[in-house]
């Protein structure tokens, strides 16, 4: 199965990594892309230093089809972007904000650029800045989100805008996959699943977190500080929840400040941030990169396949 999206990127299989913070580095994204995907390194809150060394470290593993997810609330946004150019990383992801002040500079270095959006009216600005490509990141997901569910915000934003887009939020196999396209995507972005595979170097115990998650097991918190996000339920999100109903945003912001660093890098599941998307719950083994993408793409043609066969009408 090939869409627009493979030819725009240069990838054997529709599927784009999450940009993770903390939890995507050069080695997972390595790994995607060399299973046929694009692995993208989060630059989360990573000094500028740090980007480069794991660009050059991902080079050295896969050649040149790694890309770069930028938070855009980056303290040091400048200077990473200047990374990115002078590196020309071939393509990028942005989250949680505008990266139209970049784009003429980005489209110089030859570099793609991919906004994560959470509406509509978000879509198409960004498809009239440049954006080769949109992901429409509904509010399943995993870590800063919106309002609006990835069902009905995909046809709503492949609607609104002629550029291809890539559906995330809520997808983990390929039934998921299906639906995607079934809206009317070219593509999904996936990334509570690949945290729980084998070449995910996060703390172990995230990943056993993630896998006895159920349906119920996330929680969105913060929205009093302006920036919710979907964590897995603890003692942290707890408290949180408690300082969100008292406004208390400048508390939160505190609270989080190295919290999602405390659940990935050092296993903190009670005090940390753990971010995952609502799919946790479909999560239940840990395996290589290679075997997720793998079985999302062949349980997708086959549902795609069992869907056209009329087998789903009752004679
Ligand atoms: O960005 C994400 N997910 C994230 S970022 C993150 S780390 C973080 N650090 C500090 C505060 C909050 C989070 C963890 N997870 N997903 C993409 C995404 N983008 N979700 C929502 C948005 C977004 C929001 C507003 C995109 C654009 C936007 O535009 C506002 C504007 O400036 O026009």
């Amino acid at each position: 199965m090939k869409t627009e999206l493979c030819d725009l990127l240069g990838i054997k299989y529709p599927i784009i990594q999450g940009g993770m913070a903390w939890v995507a580095d050069c080695y997972l994204a390595s790994a995607v892309s060399k299973a046929g995907g694009l692995g993208l390194i989060a630059t989360g809150q990573m000094p500028p230093e740090t980007l480069k060394e794991e660009i050059r470290r991902a080079r050295e593993l896969t050649g040149n089809n790694v890309g770069v997810n930028i938070l855009l609330l980056h303290t040091r946004l400048d200077e990473i972007m200047q990374v990115v150019i002078d590196e020309k990383v071939p393509v990028i992801t942005t989250g949680a904000g505008n990266p139209g002040k970049y784009m003429e500079a980005l489209k110089e270095a030859g570099t793609k650029v991919i906004p994560v959006v959470p509406s509509v009216a978000l879509a198409q600005r960004m498809e009239k800045l440049g954006a080769d490509a949109i992901v429409c990141e509904g509010t399943e997901a995993g870590g800063h989100i919106g309002e609006i569910t990835t069902m009905a915000m995909t046809p709503q934003i492949v609607d609104a805008v002629s550029v291809p887009v890539i559906a995330a939020g809520g997808i983990a196999d390929g039934r998921g996959m299906a639906a995607a396209l079934a809206l009317g995507a070219k593509g999904v972005q996936i990334g509570t699943r690949f945290m729980c595979s084998t070449e995910c170097t996060i703390d172990p115990k995230i990943k056993e977190m993630v896998l006895k998650a159920s349906d119920r097991d996330t929680v969105v918190t913060g929205r009093s500080t302006g920036h919710p996000v979907r964590v897995l339920k603890n003692q942290l999100s707890r408290l949180i929840e408690k300082l969100d109903k008292e406004n208390k945003a400048e508390e939160i912001e505190e609270k989080g400040t190295g919290a999602l660093q405390r659940a990935m890098r050092e296993g903190d599941i009670s005090w940390g941030s753990v971010m995952s998307g609502q799919i946790a719950g479909l999560v239940k083994e840990i395996i290589p990169c290679k075997q997720i993408i793998e079985e999302i793409m062949a349980d997708a043609e086959n549902t795609i396949e069992s869907l056209n066969n009329s087998s789903l009408v009752v004679k």
